[in-house]
């Protein structure tokens, strides 16, 4: 008998961490996290200390954590803080958007997700409430770029409540609300009728609904499932207290500088995203770094109030 090929090893299935399936069997409250953050979007050290407290914010509400990503070809839902320290100080994370999701698990390799790609495996997993930092969006110069980030896409399809504070002024903001508006992903306000815009407390764009309590984001989830709206994202938008927000003028001269910086570079793809906040970071002498932190911890707190008004 001739020796028959080795069997192919089968691939690893995504994998919730027990205390989170334990919690979303009880009806509880849970978050997930993103961790491109984590990986391509703050610098290192700070980034592993950050995550950290991006988890305990969560549980200081009274919900539970689910930091999503690859680890090893294993896609998880909750990470081991080894798994946690993994995605923040290797050198082979790959940022895994929903397209390279498979690659990344057939390779067996670390893969830190994207907006789109949490949404997409917490969603699969039953969570329903979601914190990140800034969405991607429709990027400037995207008339001759077409650069526009794969997380509209994943909004239009995937039925998730997600905390951001509005997308990265990187990006082409009023672009981005409209591509929200054709795609029937519905965007609130937190406390604000104003679009935040990230490190700004306004992008300068109005909101047609306005919230102001957890439990207003609660009802509306319950409405969308009654009126099979909840097939898509809702936004919930949740800006910096103005007072915390980065110096305007020193946030549009570093952008500007940033911009140029990516032009001159020819940085193409997804690699312009990490691009412009490392600049950002860098040329605001730490400024943005804060506010990027404050963003992400505020976002996570608000994340895990609505996670509990809606398990009541
Ligand atoms: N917000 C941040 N830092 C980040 C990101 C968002 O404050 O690093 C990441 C998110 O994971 C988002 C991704 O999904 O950037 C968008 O990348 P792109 O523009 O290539 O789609
Ligand atoms: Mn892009």
């Amino acid at each position: 008998m001739p020796d028959s090929p080795p069997e192919p090893a089968p691939v690893p299935t995504p994998v919730v961490a027990p205390e989170v399936a334990e919690a979303l069997a009880a009806g509880r409250a849970v978050v997930a996290l993103e961790s491109t953050i984590i990986s391509h979007g703050l610098p290192r050290p700070r980034n592993l200390e950050v995550a950290a407290q991006i988890e305990a914010a969560v549980r200081a509400e009274g919900a539970v954590p689910a930091t999503v990503a690859v680890v090893d070809g294993v896609a998880r839902v909750g990470l081991e803080p080894q798994d946690l320290e993994t995605i923040a100080t290797s050198d082979d994370v790959a940022k895994a958007s929903l397209r390279d999701l498979a690659v990344v698990v057939a390779r067996r390799g670390h893969g830190a997700t994207t907006v789109a790609s949490t949404a997409h495996l917490a969603a699969r997993a039953g969570i329903a409430v979601f914190a990140t930092g800034g969405l991607g969006g429709v990027h400037r110069e995207a008339r001759t770029t077409w650069d526009e980030s794969a997380d509209l896409d994943a909004l239009a399809r995937t039925g998730i409540t997600v905390v951001s504070a509005g997308v990265k002024s990187i990006l082409d903001v009023a672009a981005t609300l409209e591509r929200l508006e054709t795609l029937n992903v519905a965007v609130v306000g937190y406390g604000t009728h104003r679009f935040p815009g990230f490190y700004l407390s306004d992008s300068g764009h109005a909101v047609d609904w306005r919230v102001d309590t957890p439990e207003e984001v609660a009802a509306i989830m319950a409405a969308r499932a009654a009126v099979g709206t909840d097939d898509r994202a809702l936004l919930v938008a949740n800006p910096l207290p103005p007072d915390r927000q980065v110096d305007p003028e020193l946030h549009d001269r570093v952008l500007r500088e940033g911009l140029a910086a990516a032009e001159a570079a020819g940085v193409r793809g997804k690699a312009v995203t990490p691009f412009l906040l490392a600049h950002v970071h860098e040329a605001s002498g730490g400024e943005s770094l804060r506010a990027n932190v404050e963003i992400i911890l505020g976002n996570a707190a608000l994340a895990a109030r609505i996670a509990v008004a809606a398990a009541r």
